[in-house]
């Protein structure tokens, strides 16, 4: 409020926030049906992967049942997530992408 002297008593925070986004790996489950190619397809598109890297995880996927294509902020993991989900249903294949919180 101000007062006599003209002092509007206006103090701004200047400490930056510095508290990190809490982040969430993106995970993708093998299934019996969905080609490789299109796991690999996926991976290359939606995460931005080199064809290398792509068919990497695609393996590992494959082999182990889970695997991570990549670590984001909330927003960001949902939506990758959703559009795995979507071009899998667009394309009848049974692939699900899920998310989970990063330790
Ligand atoms: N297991 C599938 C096959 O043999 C390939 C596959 C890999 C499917 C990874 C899903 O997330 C996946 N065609």
């Amino acid at each position: 409020g101000r007062n006599d002297d003209g002092d509007v008593g206006v103090v701004l925070k200047t400490r930056a926030k510095t508290k990190k986004p809490s982040m969430y790996k993106v995970l993708l489950l093998n299934d019996d049906y969905t080609p490789m190619e299109f796991v690999v397809y996926i991976l290359e598109h939606i995460f931005s992967k080199s064809q290398e890297e792509a068919t990497r995880i695609m393996l590992h996927v494959h082999q182990k049942g889970v695997g991570i294509c990549g670590v984001f902020t909330f927003e960001v993991a949902e939506t990758k997530a959703n559009q795995v989900m979507d071009l899998a249903r667009h394309n009848q294949h049974p692939l699900q992408c899920t998310i989970e919180k990063d330790a």
